[in-house]
């Protein structure tokens, strides 16, 4: 999708500081971070979001919360945890249509959120 911010970060043509890309997944530090650790992590395959979710995409889910994990032990969260996170449209807040996991640490974050 041409208009889309993460699609045009998956293929380069906005710039952003990357945590880490495979075939499937790219992973990169949110541009206005809420915690000390901010990244998201999303499919290189426009995917509007959690509602557009097909049976075939369970394992690429799977692999979606499992790389969040892993980078999140990677920047410090495994003692002291993080806030996985995914905003659906309008009511969830979400404002960049294509699906991504928010990763929140290095603070505490209050809840229930706002
Ligand atoms: P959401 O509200 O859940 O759709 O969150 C979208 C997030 O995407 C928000 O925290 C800011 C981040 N974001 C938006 N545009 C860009 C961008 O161009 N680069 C980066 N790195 N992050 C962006």
């Amino acid at each position: 999708m041409d208009t889309c911010i993460f699609c045009n970060i998956v293929s380069g043509a906005i710039p952003a500081k990357r945590l880490y890309e495979d075939d499937e997944l790219v992973a990169f530090h949110d541009v206005s971070p809420q915690a000390p650790v901010h990244f998201l992590v999303i499919p290189k395959r426009h995917i509007q979001n959690i509602m557009e979710l097909a049976p075939g995409d369970v394992a690429l889910v799977g692999r979606l919360l499992h790389k969040a994990q892993e980078l999140a032990v990677e920047l410090g969260c495994a003692e002291k945890g993080a806030r996985f996170v995914i905003n659906c449209k309008s009511d969830g807040g979400q404002t960049v249509d294509h699906l991504h996991i928010h990763v929140l640490g290095g603070r505490p974050l209050a809840w229930p959120p706002g």
